[in-house]
């Protein structure tokens, strides 16, 4: 009888430590995405392809990873990143696995001569003053739609 009770008062301080214990977290857990400063570079006439930047923030307390994206403009649309050969050249390629990891707590900045969202394909030119209309894909995030203007940079 006695044991009884021990045990389940035990149980019960285990149950109200879990409570007390999931309370103080404030139910913040998992990836906090944001993204800011969303645009895209004005195409060259003649180009099959073109490029839109961001930053990609993760306020949370877990590691999220952007795994894919669309565009309303491109066929196609790729993470890339930017590398240096070994003849000290610069070429763009797909990031391995097409996923680019947004740490906790941590940001990446996608821009000119780094890492970029590849438009391929074009449907028509990009020009100054247009809508980019993006869907970019999260592992544990999800979908987030983002409107990236067009704009000259620089
Ligand atoms: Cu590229």
């Amino acid at each position: 009888m006695s044991v009884t009770i021990k045990r389940f008062g035990i149980i019960a301080i285990i149950l109200m430590l879990l409570v007390v214990g999931v309370s103080a977290c404030g139910g913040s857990k998992g990836p906090d995405i944001k993204i800011s400063n969303p645009w895209a570079r004005p195409s060259p006439k003649m180009a099959t392809s073109g490029a839109a930047y961001m930053i990609i923030e993760n306020k949370g307390k877990e590691d999220d990873a952007l795994i894919g994206a669309e565009s309303d403009v491109s066929n196609n649309t790729e993470i890339h990143e930017m590398v240096v050969d070994e003849n000290s050249v610069m070429h763009m390629k797909p990031v391995e696995g097409q996923r680019l990891t947004i740490p906790a707590r941590g940001k990446v900045e996608l821009k000119p001569g780094g890492y970029h969202i590849m438009l391929i394909n074009l449907k028509h030119q990009l020009k100054e003053g247009e809508i980019v209309h993006l869907t970019l894909k999260f592992e544990k995030s999800g979908e987030m739609k983002i409107d990236a203007p067009v704009k000259m940079v620089k």
